[in-house]
């Protein structure tokens, strides 16, 4: 058995077949909305090679001059980014155990071949909130280690409905995906995994 960070969930098989169909729906609204798009890394604007959009009333973006940050709208496009789906809010309150809603959920796209490095989640002002992020489609080798680079990691597959939440002592630990597995799951039109982030990004005022 692999013994996860203190902090570190992972909730398998959390939503119901019928759920992720109905979350693909919600994602495929928000793409038509605000299209996916390449995220490019910040200094050497590399590109990522997992496609990017957002909900919510703050998205997640990175370019090779502003860096990683949060704004109100598509990066392409200049419109706000479409609402936070319902689901993914009640979600939210089952899981974050956290008393006010999510701001951005950051929609990310792996195509065969697609990963993410090891990172951080720090580009939020409040830690008081988890991250929870939940898996669709083709199944992937997610990896997370401590709070320091360079420590101990353990990987474990993710499953499409399974569920990772990074809250207190996990909340800024190190985590990526190394690869993934096509055609493990017939539940989106082609080959690929879709991973949605939730998020608080702000302080709620006293
Ligand atoms: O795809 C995943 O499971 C993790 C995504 C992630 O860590 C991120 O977008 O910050
Ligand atoms: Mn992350």
């Amino acid at each position: 058995m692999t013994e996860l960070p203190s902090g570190v969930r992972h909730v398998a098989n959390y939503l119901t077949p019928a759920d992720q169909a109905a979350l693909v729906d919600d994602i495929r609204a928000v793409v038509a909305e605000a299209p996916l798009y390449t995220p490019a890394m910040p200094r050497t604007g590399k590109p990522l090679s997992v496609r990017m959009t957002n909900c919510g009333a703050l998205g997640w973006v990175t370019d090779r001059d502003g860096g990683y940050r949060y704004q109100p709208t598509h990066p392409a496009t200049g419109r706000p980014w479409p609402s936070i789906p319902p689901l993914l809010t009640a979600i939210w309150n089952a899981l974050s155990g956290y008393p006010h809603p999510p701001e951005a959920c950051l929609v990310n796209f792996y195509a065969p071949g697609a990963r993410m490095g090891l990172h951080q989640d720090r580009d939020e002002d409040e830690f008081a909130a988890p991250v929870l992020s939940i898996s669709l489609g083709d199944a992937c080798l997610f990896r997370v280690g401590g709070t320091q680079r360079g420590g101990r990691t353990v990987s474990i597959r993710l499953e499409s409905g399974d569920l990772v939440v990074l809250g207190g002592a996990g909340r800024l630990c190190y985590h990526g995906v190394d690869r993934i597995y096509p055609g493990t799951s017939d539940l989106l039109r082609q080959p690929g995994r879709i991973n949605l982030t939730l998020r608080r990004v702000t302080r709620p005022k006293p």
